[in-house]
């Protein structure tokens, strides 16, 4: 009895719940490069060499373990162009008895899925994605009933059932969460570690000729593409991100520095949400680390708190709240992303390090992503969804499952609070804290209203003002709201006119650009 085996570019695991039980001799591997998947938004020119050359190495190891693979390629010339219409084509192809397939990351994807049985008249087993620690129906029986679906609750059960970083039943350190030690700028260092780079090998080569005459009109650089593609390459960079970066991981979580794109993180995280590494493992071995003395406890608790918290936390959100959360807009937000969101043409210093390094490497860590041009876009009224469609469009490690809550919930707060008790919204004063960005700056940090003001000011208490219906009653913003409410009168029109004056410019310049050629 023949089983067909569609493997999706996410599902790049040996451990996948659709081969646990396969019989090498009885089974066909399908794997397809589709167009609906690389257009269904204007992926970064990175993040497609990315997926389609794993996806291509990972067939290779899968053939060499002993699998039959049926890979089909974006340019053969039969290729329908959707998974439903390879899938089609294979089941004439191969005549299976059933297909096997792991849920996919998506609800787009999961409703192709799930029609498969109708469609081609065959038992279709859609089986439970093990890579992730909780289940749908785990997070589900968390969240019912609670008023407060706060990730912090979710994590501590999280690390009971892990028994990550537990002490007879307690935690280690006898505390949950060491964040308030992980807020320290960094300064420049010669001896920050660095990833590996991993040049491209043929097959690499081939893709990013593939994608360069493909997708002439997608974002960002393909100059300089040496992300691992490889299992065996992703587990090098891990190994170099335990052995030289967890140490000060927790330290420098948060800081911000010009030139320096990755800091003490892991850049591990292209990896993990395609499958060349496991988040269990990953979590274990950074306690490891800490057990052995070689990494302290903030650090560690703080990587495995943005796996087994965040990640897994994440995914719970948006499988919870159903396709419709991406049509959220608590705030009532319209206003078109700048141009420059696509260039990196801007003089505000910060945006303009956030953006470039976005452009050319489609990776950016986690405070830019938050506190920079999510931040940024919120306090000019950005429409959410389009900015969940450039994150989801630019970074290496999107895929909606885990972008779309940190975009529209997170950063956002396009679901009014559900993810983040409030928005993260700051002025200037938090990025000049954790960074070296406004030192290079064209614009005066320290000053609100002026041509020389640093414009995050003036969006910053403007969005305030123009929110107060909303957000007046939030305790965690009483502080901010009492201050604004000490300023003269003078001082808060001229303040909310700065602010005006900066996004009728805005306006004036454009919106949702097309990027430019390449
Ligand atoms: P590290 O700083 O080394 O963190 C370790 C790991 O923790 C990461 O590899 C990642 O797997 C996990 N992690 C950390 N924070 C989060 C989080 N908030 N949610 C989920 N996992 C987390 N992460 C994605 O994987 N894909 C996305 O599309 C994505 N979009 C984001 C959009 C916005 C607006 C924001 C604010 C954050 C987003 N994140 C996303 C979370 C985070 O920015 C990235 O996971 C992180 O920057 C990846 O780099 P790293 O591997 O060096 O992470
Ligand atoms: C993101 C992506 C891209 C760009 N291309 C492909 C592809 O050609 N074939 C494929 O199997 N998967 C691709 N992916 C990843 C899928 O979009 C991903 O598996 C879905 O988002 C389901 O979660
Ligand atoms: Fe960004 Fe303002 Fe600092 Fe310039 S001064 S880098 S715009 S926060």
């Amino acid at each position: 009895m023949k089983t067909l085996i569609p493997i999706l570019g996410d599902q790049l695991s040996p451990t996948l719940s659709s081969l646990r039980d396969a019989a090498r001799a009885d089974s066909v591997v399908l794997m397809m490069e589709v167009a609906d998947e690389t257009t269904y938004v204007r992926h970064h020119r990175k993040k497609l060499v990315y997926i389609l050359s794993a996806m291509r190495h990972h067939a290779e190891a899968l053939r060499a373990d002993g699998w039959q693979v049926d890979y089909v390629r974006l340019d053969d010339p039969d290729n329908t162009g959707s998974f439903t219409g390879e899938v089609a084509r294979a089941v004439a192809r191969h005549d299976p008895a059933r297909i096997v397939v792991t849920e996919a990351g998506e609800w787009r994807v999961q409703a192709m899925l799930e029609a498969w049985e109708t469609l081609f008249g065959l038992p279709v087993d859609v089986r439970p994605d093990t890579r992730f620690l909780a289940t749908h129906a785990d997070f589900e029986q968390w969240a019912e009933g609670r008023a407060d679906l706060t990730m912090e609750w979710f994590y501590r059960d999280m690390r009971r059932r892990t028994g990550l970083l537990m002490e007879g039943g307690k935690p280690a350190g006898d505390r949950w969460n060491f964040d308030k030690e992980n807020r320290k700028p960094a300064q420049a260092d010669l001896l920050m570690p660095r990833p590996l780079a991993f040049p491209p090998d043929a097959i690499t080569a081939e893709v990013i000729a593939l994608v360069a005459a493909r997708f002439p009109d997608h974002p960002g650089s393909l100059d300089g593409f040496d992300y691992a593609v490889t299992a065996a390459d992703a587990e090098r960079q891990a190994a170099i991100f335990f052995a030289h970066a967890l140490p000060q991981f927790g330290d420098y979580e948060d800081a911000m520095l010009t030139g320096e794109r990755f800091l003490w993180h892991s850049i591990l995280s292209p990896y993990l949400n395609s499958g060349l590494l496991d988040p269990l493992d990953l979590c274990r071995r950074a306690e490891a680390e800490y057990r052995a003395g070689r990494a302290p406890l903030n650090s560690v608790e703080g990587y495995v708190r943005q796996i087994i918290g965040w990640r897994e936390y994440m995914r719970g959100i948006y499988w919870r709240e159903g396709p419709d959360y991406v049509d959220r807009n608590a705030l009532d937000h319209h206003r078109p992303l700048p141009a420059f969101y696509w260039t990196g043409d801007t003089d505000l210093h910060c945006l303009r390090e956030a953006l470039g390094q976005t452009l050319a490497t489609a990776h950016a860590h986690h405070i830019q992503r938050l506190m920079v041009t999510g931040n940024f876009a919120l306090l000019i009224g950005a429409d959410p969804a389009e900015v969940h469609r450039w994150y989801l469009e630019i970074y290496v490690d999107a895929y909606e499952w885990v972008e779309l809550p940190n975009t529209l919930g997170m950063s956002q707060w396009g679901d009014g609070g559900l993810i983040a008790t409030k928005p993260y919204v700051s002025s200037g004063a938090y990025i000049d804290r954790m960074s070296d960005y406004c030192r290079h700056c064209r614009y005066d940090v320290k000053q609100r209203v002026g041509p020389d003001a640093c414009p995050f000011n003036a969006l910053y208490w403007d969005f305030l003002a123009r929110h107060r219906d909303r957000l007046g009653q939030n305790r965690r913003l009483a502080m901010p709201y009492r201050t604004w409410d000490k300023q003269s009168p003078t001082a808060q029109t001229d303040t909310r006119a700065q602010a005006a004056a900066f996004m009728a410019g805005l306006d004036a310049a454009g919106g949702y650009g097309d990027p430019p050629p390449s």
